[in-house]
């Protein structure tokens, strides 16, 4: 490494690091320290790291460390990662290092496994030359996986540990092929258990990002099944990334990305720069755009999986795990029409996603796309061994244990999170415009604000209400006083320096004359 220190301080936050790549370097470097370390630690587990900053834009990049089981790495190692990086000299660095292996009681020549996997941006081979040489200067095994997304480096590393993990059943062959296999596998069972499932199509907005090499890997295996059209799937021009398309951007502006022209009634979605993140959308014969987001997607699996598991004679707790951001009338059609119980988390998809293992079914998606469902080991173990009365309710149990395979339950992923939408909507003979018909969505306005210090705005009750500044909550509540239905919190952002605002009412001009207020009370 030719510098010593990042040229500015990184933190290991939601996302990992993320930064613009010219400072990430030496991070990954130190990332590729830790790496060999924590497996290491977990007695020579195969530990991941992707390079990605997902939806951000194509000078950016950033790292994040995948836990054996394809889990995000645990909270606990978040400090080590940003004090380890952040170190101002080499011989801090090494310091920190022999700290850390005294601390947890790891020996340096014990086994380390490593595999890693980059995005298209143009910053990835420099950064995976970093991480390489860390690797190997602590003689760990390192495996370049080269380009994937997200969730296709989390399916690889739960694969490859859950071959000889006793306890855990085999996650799948531990190769890329693997996975589009397993996925293509799964669908096409659904598709013989399902009576008159039709083939179905959707174009995919690929942000110009790796998801568009991946899908059109998938989909000769769905030939017959699915028809995939794919658009902005220019990875050659790495400055076309994320530009004006994408899920971050359909969902942010609520309109079409560049290069879609939509045929009304058919099916649309988007991708992000890393295909962990999924939107779908369609138009109206009047050229209305309709967005079905994370909060749509949820409640057509959570709906979905109600119905099976009732016909399949098993008793399974299913819930649906949302944040603050879910629109209002999603939370309201879930408890009140598929009466299964909500819970709230704070923002990002670490605290979903342990939420979601505590049901028998546990459905979880944030409003931007990114989520999946995870099915507790009980569940799948009951839906084996029930004795089986009826042929509808064997047909049942097999299409809930081939969902469970359909779906990636390691982390949200939008490869395997649109081919469940696509099996549901074909299960069901629903286009776009009766998915959409479930439930009306709330009106809703979500803003960003500068303020000089974003720390001082702390939350409670799952980010929904402030504890501090003192005195703003008491003016938040009384604003939705005022407007029938409404709903508005003001958090700090863990990913960008500013606080969001997020407001919701019955009609457009309330949730934007709510959004209007607040902004004038952060001044
Ligand atoms: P922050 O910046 O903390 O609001 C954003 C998204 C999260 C999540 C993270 C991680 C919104 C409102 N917030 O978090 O949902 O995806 O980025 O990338 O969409
Ligand atoms: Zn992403």
């Amino acid at each position: 490494m030719s510098l010593e220190a990042p040229e500015k301080h990184v933190t290991y936050g939601t996302a990992g690091f993320r930064d613009k790549a010219k400072y990430l370097p030496i991070v990954l470097y130190r990332v590729g320290l830790l790496a060999a370390l924590r497996s290491r630690f977990l007695g020579g587990k195969t530990v991941g790291v992707m390079i990605t900053a997902s939806h951000n834009p194509p000078a950016d990049n950033g790292a994040k460390l995948v836990d054996p089981l394809g889990e995000m790495l645990d909270q606990s190692w978040e400090a080590h990662a940003t004090e380890l990086a952040n170190s101002q000299s080499t011989a801090e660095q090494n310091k920190l290092l022999d700290a850390l292996y005294s601390k947890f009681g790891v020996k340096h020549d014990s086994d380390a496994k490593v595999i890693y996997a980059r995005d298209t941006r143009e910053s990835g081979p420099i950064l995976v030359d970093a991480l390489a040489s860390a690797l190997k200067s602590q003689n760990a095994h390192a495996t370049n996986a080269g380009v994937l997304t997200t969730p296709q480096l989390h399916y690889l590393v739960r694969a490859i540990n859950t071959l000889h993990m006793p306890g855990h059943e085999s996650y799948g062959v531990p190769t890329e092929d693997g996975y589009y296999k397993k996925l293509a596998t799964s669908y096409k069972k659904i598709s013989t258990l399902a009576p008159n499932m039709k083939p179905v199509s959707v174009t995919v907005d690929c942000a110009n990002g790796v998801g568009a090499l991946k899908l059109q890997q998938l989909a000769p295996l769905l030939e017959g099944l699915v028809e995939f059209t794919i658009a902005n799937g220019d990875v050659d021009h790495p400055e076309a990334l994320n530009e004006n398309c994408g899920a971050d951007f359909v969902k942010t502006n609520q309109r079409l990305p560049a290069n879609v022209q939509p045929v009304p009634d058919k099916l649309y979605a988007s991708f992000d720069g890393d295909a962990d993140r999924v939107v779908c959308y369609y138009t109206s014969n009047n050229g209305e755009f309709h967005l079905l987001d994370g909060d749509k997607i949820a409640t057509l699996a959570a709906s979905l999986f109600c119905e099976q598991v009732s016909n399949s004679g098993t008793k399974v707790d299913i819930g649906v795990v949302q944040t603050a951001y879910a629109n209002g009338a999603s939370t309201k059609y879930i408890e009140y029409e598929l009466k299964i119980p909500v819970v709230f988390t704070p923002t990002g998809v670490k605290h979903l996603h342990h939420a979601a293992a505590k049901f028998g079914i546990g459905v979880y998606f944030e409003a931007n796309g990114h989520g999946t469902v995870l099915f507790d080991k009980s569940t799948v173990d009951s839906l084996k061994t029930i004795d089986i009365g009826s042929p509808a309710q064997k047909q049942s149990i097999d299409i809930l244990l081939a969902l469970s395979d359909l779906i990636n339950q390691t982390v949200g992923d939008a490869i395997s999170d649109l081919l469940m939408v696509l099996v549901i909507l074909a299960i069901r003979n629903w286009t776009p415009a009766q998915w959409d018909s479930c439930y009306s969505e709330l009106a809703n306005r979500l803003l960003k604000c500068n303020v000089r210090d974003r720390t001082m705005f702390t939350t409670t009750d799952a980010e929904r209400r402030l504890v501090t500044p003192k005195e703003l909550q008491p003016k938040l509540d009384q604003l939705m006083k005022q407007y029938p239905q409404s709903r508005t919190f003001v958090r700090a952002s863990g990913t960008e320096d500013v606080v969001r605002v997020y407001s919701e009412a019955a009609s457009p001009e309330a949730a934007k004359e709510i959004g209007d207020v607040v902004l004038e009370l952060l001044k």
